[in-house]
């Protein structure tokens, strides 16, 4: 039997399902140190990783490892090149969450634009002593303009949405999307800078790479309207932080939604002391249906990728396909 390890606490009947095809080391505890995820994977043929990063160090020390099969659609926690250089496949779980991530990016919007997580802290904290005409004055959302950047699957099911609140929808995407999802979206593609200036409520949707790093900086934040609001369901590391905090501390964006952070789990200490931003710990995708769809995704592309199971040789999700048949290296 071919051996895996399962690097985070998955649900347990995804791995009986494993068991059927595989000799199984599950790491049923906390998140694995760099030196604890290299030990163990030394051994293995392949691995389910939710984040953990995979880079060309861990691989040349795993040298049996053919598969990695990340439950995330995101795979900026592998070292591609690295993967590329070794003949080893990489696979993700698209689809599967992109109408969860999508409610969830309104959910964020909308609490950032009409302060819900605020007035609520301020409610439990016993401050609410009468009606006030001006108390925790938002930003409308019906009738507004939605700037989505990132129009992949997720940007398109989010802004799909944003026919039932009447809003203008406005796009920035590393290329343009097809004629006819621009038609159905009633979308518009624009420049970033113009994204910025016209949006009400801008949400980021992209990938993460090297080069969209601090996609949203300073010189962004201040190209924004000062009533707009911005939310991240995409990756930490596509807003800098710490020019968000300024930016709302200014004045210069009216609020803000957060669901991924730089360096998470380990936020910005600065983030928790604005008042005017949501925050959530990275649980964009996170119902019961969908996260059990991306385990079950997750756990077919390594059965898949390793011969194993009725789609032998043919995992359904590869993000490097051009090693697919080729001898480790
Ligand atoms: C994952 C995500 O749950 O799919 C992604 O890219 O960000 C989330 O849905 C998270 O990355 C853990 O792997």
């Amino acid at each position: 039997m071919q051996k895996i390890l399962v690097a985070r606490p998955i649900f347990p009947d995804v791995i009986e399902r494993l068991k059927q095809y595989f000799e199984v080391d599950w790491n049923n505890g906390d998140v694995l140190s760099a030196e604890e995820l290299t030990r163990r994977l030394a051994d293995k043929d392949g691995a389910l990783t939710a984040g953990d990063p995979v880079g060309a160090a861990v691989l040349a020390a795993a040298p049996r490892l053919r598969v990695v099969s990340n439950m995330a659609v995101g795979y900026n926690n592998f070292d591609i090149a690295a993967f590329n250089a070794a003949n080893v496949l990489g696979t993700n779980t698209p689809d599967v969450l992109n109408e969860s991530t999508a409610d969830f990016g309104w959910a964020l919007m909308m609490a950032a634009a009409r302060r819900v997580a605020e007035s609520e802290h301020w409610l439990r904290a016993g401050q609410w002593q009468k009606w006030a005409y001006d108390a925790f004055l938002g930003s409308d959302v019906y009738g507004s303009t939605l700037g989505v950047i990132g129009m992949g699957r997720i940007g398109q099911a989010l802004a799909r949405r944003a026919r039932g609140f009447n809003m203008q929808v406005i796009y920035h995407n590393r290329s343009r999307v097809a004629p006819e999802i621009e038609a159905e979206l009633n979308a518009q593609y624009v420049s970033k800078a113009e994204l910025l200036k016209r949006a009400d409520h801008v949400v980021l949707v992209l990938p993460y790479t090297r080069d969209n790093h601090h996609t949203i900086g300073a010189a962004e934040l201040a190209q924004m309207k000062p009533t707009a609001t911005l939310t991240n369901i995409a990756r930490g590391g596509i807003v800098d932080d710490a020019a968000l905090v300024d930016a709302l501390r200014a004045g210069q964006i009216a609020a803000a939604g957060l669901d991924v952070y730089e360096g998470e789990p380990n936020l910005n200490p600065a983030l928790l002391t604005v008042p005017n931003i949501v925050l959530t710990p990275h649980i964009a995708s996170a119902t019961e249906a969908t996260r059990r769809a991306m385990a079950n995704l997750a756990a077919d592309n390594l059965i898949a990728a390793l011969g194993e199971g009725p789609n032998a040789g043919r995992p359904a999700n590869p993000v490097n396909p051009e090693v697919l048949g080729k001898a480790r290296a």
